[in-house]
This record gives C-alpha cells, sequence and structure tokens, in this order.
C-alpha cells in the first residue's frame, strides 16, 4: 500500500509505485479565463491565462497494453485498466487519463500502455481547469513517448474528444487551449472558430495590481445538464437565425427583433434572445478588452468589462449562483476595479481585479459578506500568468 506524502517528488513517488523511474515528467497548468464565458461552443472569443497551479505527470511506456495510474493524492495502488477494453465513463479521476489514451486511439493514434503518477495542485472542482490540466499533461505525456508528432492545437482536439465523447462533458476548447498554449506574463487571444490566437500581453503587478481568485467552493460540474441545456439553447438561436454559429451574429438588437419574429412561443423566443445576448455581447467585450491592453492602457481600465461580463452572465446567461453574485458585488463595493465568476459557473471562482494594496480589505469585505450569508467561507489567493504546458524531462 503507498501513502500520499507531501514532500515526495513525483519522480519518487512514481519509482515507489511503479519499481522504477520514470521515462519523463511533464506539467500542465490550470487556466484562469480573464473574459470570455461561453463563448467557446459559439466559435467565439477567448482570453484566459495559465495560472501556476497545475498538474504534473510523470510516465513511461508500457508494452501489455495497460494504462497503470496512481496519484500523489489519493491513497492506494495504482488503478489499471487494459486500453482495448475501455468503455465510456465518468466515476472517477483516472476516467481523466483513461480518457484521453481512448481519444488517443479513436483518432488513430497508435499508444500502447502508460504507467502515470499524477500530482496536481489545481484546487478541485473550483472552475480552474484542474481536469483539463490532468488531461493535458497526460496527453503531452503519450504525445512524446510514443512519438505520435500532435502539435499543441491538436493535442487540445484529442483532449476535447476525451471530455465530449468519454466523459461525458460537452465542453469547448477554452480550458485545454490555455493549459497548452498560454505564455508566462500574457493571456491568450484565441478565435475558437480556427484556434488562431495572439498572446495580449498581462503583467498585472507592474501596474501594483493583481487577479484576486476567490474559490467559492461550491463545486461545480460540467456533465451537469445546465451547461448542455446553455449549449442546444445557443444551438437553437444560431438555427433560428440560419447561421452556423452565434459568433457570426454582430447586431443583438436586430437578432432580437428576428427571434421574436420566428419563435412562435414568446417565452422560447425571451429566452433564446438572452441567451444569444449574452454571446454577441460577450464576444465584443473580450475584444475591447484586448484593445485595452494591447494598447498599452493601465489595466484598471479592463475592471467593468469585467463586471458587465458577470452581469451578462448572471442575468442573461443565467448561470451564476448567489455566492457567486455575493463575492462579485462584495469585492466591487470593497474597491475591486472589475469582478466576474470564471469557467463555467454554477458554482466555482469568482475573480478581482484588485489593487495590491486593497487586497486585504476586500479578503476581509468578502469573507464578511459570506458570513452574513451563513456560507461556508471561500479560499483567496492571487494568480499571475504562467507558463502553459511543458515536458520537464525525458530520458
Ligand atoms: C467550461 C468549459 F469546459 C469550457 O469549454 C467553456 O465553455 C467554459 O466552461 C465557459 O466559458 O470551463
Amino acid at each position: 500500500m503507498t501513502a500520499p506524502n507531501a514532500h515526495e517528488t513525483p519522480v519518487k513517488r512514481f519509482a515507489r509505485e511503479f519499481g522504477a523511474e520514470p521515462d519523463g515528467v511533464w506539467r500542465a497548468p490550470g487556466r484562469v479565463n480573464v473574459i470570455g464565458e461561453h463563448t467557446d461552443y459559439n466559435a467565439g472569443f477567448v482570453l484566459p491565462i495559465a495560472i501556476p497551479h497545475g498538474v504534473t505527470a510523470a510516465a513511461s511506456r508500457r508494452s501489455d497494453d495497460v494504462l497503470a495510474v496512481a496519484s500523489a493524492q489519493f491513497d492506494g495502488p495504482a488503478a489499471q485498466m487494459r486500453l482495448d477494453a475501455l468503455e465510456p465513463s465518468n466515476a472517477s479521476w483516472h476516467d481523466h487519463a483513461a480518457g484521453v489514451l481512448w481519444a488517443l486511439r479513436k483518432g488513430g493514434h497508435p499508444v500502447a500502455g502508460l504507467s502515470l503518477l499524477l500530482d496536481g495542485d489545481v484546487p478541485v472542482g473550483a472552475g480552474l481547469s484542474s481536469s483539463h490540466a490532468l488531461e493535458c499533461a497526460v496527453a503531452l505525456a503519450a504525445n512524446d513517448l510514443y512519438s505520435l508528432g500532435l502539435s499543441r492545437d491538436e493535442l487540445a482536439r484529442v483532449t476535447q474528444r476525451a471530455e465530449n465523447d468519454y466523459l461525458g462533458a460537452p465542453t469547448g476548447i477554452l480550458d485545454q487551449s490555455a493549459s497548452l498554449n498560454c505564455t508566462a506574463g500574457h493571456a491568450l487571444f484565441m478565435d475558437t472558430a480556427d484556434l488562431s490566437s495572439r498572446q495580449v500581453p498581462f503583467d498585472l503587478a507592474a501596474h501594483s495590481l493583481e487577479l484576486l481568485v476567490i474559490d467559492t467552493r461550491s463545486p461545480h460540474r460540467h456533465s451537469d445538464g445546465e451547461y448542455a441545456a446553455r449549449r442546444a439553447q445557443c444551438e437553437s438561436a444560431a438555427a433560428a437565425l440560419g447561421v452556423d454559429f452565434l459568433r457570426t451574429v454582430t447586431d443583438p438588437v436586430v437578432a432580437a427583433a428576428r427571434l421574436r419574429a420566428i419563435v412562435s412561443d414568446a417565452d422560447d423566443a425571451e429566452l433564446l434572445i438572452r441567451r444569444m445576448r449574452h454571446v454577441v455581447t460577450e464576444n465584443a467585450r473580450v475584444q475591447d478588452v484586448v484593445a485595452l491592453l494591447e494598447s498599452g492602457a493601465d489595466p484598471r481600465t479592463i475592471g467593468p468589462a469585467l463586471t458587465a461580463s458577470h452581469r451578462s452572465l448572471q442575468y442573461d446567461y443565467e448561470v451564476t449562483v448567489p455566492r457567486l453574485d455575493t463575492a462579485v458585488d462584495a469585492a466591487l463595493s470593497a474597491g475591486a476595479h472589475g469582478a466576474r465568476m470564471t469557467g463555467g459557473g454554477f458554482g466555482g471562482s469568482v475573480i478581482a481585479l484588485v489593487d495590491q494594496a486593497a487586497r486585504a480589505g476586500i479578503v476581509t469585505a468578502v469573507a464578511e459578506a459570506f458570513d452574513g450569508h451563513e456560507f461556508a467561507r471561500p479560499e483567496f489567493f492571487a494568480v499571475t500568468a504562467g507558463p502553459g504546458a511543458s515536458r520537464l524531462f525525458l530520458r
């Protein structure tokens, strides 16, 4: 029996589990999306940063067509799965590793067995993409160990297939692209229609600012029905408007008039209008924020767009929950320049753009607001734009 040991390196833990040192070690980060929420499955724009938290995968090839996967965070021996017997599942954390190998093989890529030791510090259930960090670390390891030669964007598509078809979560391409393609000191401005992207300077410390994460400790899950329902509503709105994706819509007022004329049930029409309006205005906000950051303006100027994004997610997209709204409202009242939920919503984390000097007061104000609602106290930590996924070594 192996036991978690906080001081043991992934290499040592791997050797203890599998009897030899790993062939290599890879690391992939979680992400915070600065703005551009629920736009990725509408072929729209996103602007994530990689965060310093991530998942490290120590891995070796095996010749027996078995995935053996252990975790530094969980007690117990490695789970063992025959690759040719894998069936879609989302019952355990190791299904995220299995899903990547399953998706690689479904895509015709020749991967055989892997021994894996995973070690992560992305808060789970906080909406910071812990599962995508795991999947990206495993995808990079398999790509190197089996000399697959896949590009970062191809690996992002592989992990998206694992999420959609193995784990049953109908997510877009934001999170894995952030983990694989972000660079330190930058946000990644990506057009999800074709995955074209550019790096946008994002150095808040140079302006005595920081991005404060408020983990509301109300866990979210993408396989729950609400995320899928939002996606389906966007597809219905696009179909009614005669476009492939809502990204094509630029004037929400004209589109709303058309939806009222086309959709016979008035309540259905108003619901589709709210969803459409979020997507169209959010795409515009991403472009506005990128323009401000690229112009060299004080990053404080992006604050109002962050807050407008939250209000749109709260009232038009309806994916916030009381803890998220409470955190945003309290942070703004205490002096944050902007605040919004980040990630899929229905729980998870808020980000607040704060002056470094104001951070302590904002933390106290949010904590007291949570006490007032008898919510469990959130976790607070600042994040900087860290590097994307990488190989740490390969023997
Ligand atoms: C989750 C999904 F995984 C992403 O694809 C994206 O849709 C996000 O929610 C919302 O922007 O993180």
